[in-house]
């Protein structure tokens, strides 16, 4: 008893020196993550899917490139104009809407593209519909960059197997290919050498005047995806498919395969052309209604 008591200001020291570790070792973790230290790579992130290369601030007043030339719009000198676009009745405005998602309900990501040639005039103007999207300030911050060619096609397939193969395999984590596994997707991508055109789409992260400054792409992004969803619209009016993929860290390697500037940066490979013959589709549903509005 007298032995256990001349020990008990011990056992109060070390028991308070493990309580002091494990406290400050929980506060160190969590300021670590909170931002103060540098971000983490993609492989370790927990939004795996949002790819590097795209993170980029340049809108936000280009605040990392202050000591960069930014120019300054002109102000007021853009003439305004009368509009008006056609007027239908409600009967026909009940006719058209329910058509129109008719068609884009038949849309479906297709993975087996047929090599049947499709007119390159039929690109052109899908790639027209495309670039009417809205964006930020007018700024058209797009480049649609379409491939027909073989070689360079097949070029592109060796890059985004390549880098998908380590992102189903180590990036993208068990649980992203595992909602996966029923749409029967991998790394494998035969449709980037069988479609008869691939379109790469990538933002402008900032657009540079002839005279050398640099001009602010407000809400690039958005501005691009729209741009997409546009132009998938666009190609299933005239009955081509594609399948909308974003191959996660392909960016950089392609563009400069591509020889684009480094202002844009790769957000969406779409993949055109007719379905195969044998093409198949995962048999899946859409939300109704009731699920997807709110009416106030
Ligand atoms: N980019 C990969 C993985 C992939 C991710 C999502 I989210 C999909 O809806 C489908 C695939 C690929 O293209 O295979």
């Amino acid at each position: 008893m007298a032995l256990i008591s001349a020990f008990t200001p011990v056992f109060v020291a070390v028991l308070c020196g493990i309580i002091a570790f494990f406290f400050f070792r929980t506060s160190w973790r969590s300021e670590s993550s909170s931002g103060q230290n540098p971000p983490r790579t993609s492989g370790e992130s927990s939004r795996p899917w949002v790819d590097e290369d795209l993170q980029d601030d340049t809108e936000i007043s280009g605040k990392d490139n202050e000591d960069d030339d930014w120019t300054v719009s002109e102000t007021e000198n853009l003439p305004h104009v009368p509009y008006s676009p056609p007027r239908y009745s409600e009967e026909e405005m009940m006719e058209r809407s329910q058509q129109f998602f008719t068609l884009l309900n038949q849309r479906r990501s297709v993975r087996f593209i047929s090599p049947e040639p499709v007119p390159r005039d039929i690109i052109h103007n899908v790639i027209r519909a495309a670039g009417t999207a809205p964006s930020g300030a007018h700024t058209e911050p797009w480049t649609f960059v379409v491939v027909g060619d073989s070689e360079t096609k097949h070029r592109i397939r060796e890059i985004v197997e390549e880098e998908e193969e380590i992102n189903y395999k180590q990036r993208m984590g068990d649980k992203w290919v595992n909602d996966l596994r029923r749409l029967r997707t991998n790394w494998v991508k035969e449709y980037l050498d069988t479609a008869p055109y691939l379109i790469l789409v990538f933002k402008q992260t900032y657009g540079v005047l002839p005279d050398g400054k640099k001009k602010t792409h407000y809400y690039n992004e958005i501005s691009v995806s729209i741009s997409c969803g546009l132009l998938l619209a666009a190609l299933q009016n005239v009955g081509l498919v594609t399948v909308t993929t974003t191959p996660l860290n392909c960016g950089p390697q392609l563009r400069l395969l591509l020889r684009r500037p480094a202002n844009e940066k790769l957000l969406m490979l779409l993949p055109v052309g007719y379905p195969s013959p044998d093409a198949t589709v995962p048999d899946l549903t859409r939300k109704q209604l009731d699920d997807l509005m709110v009416f106030v």
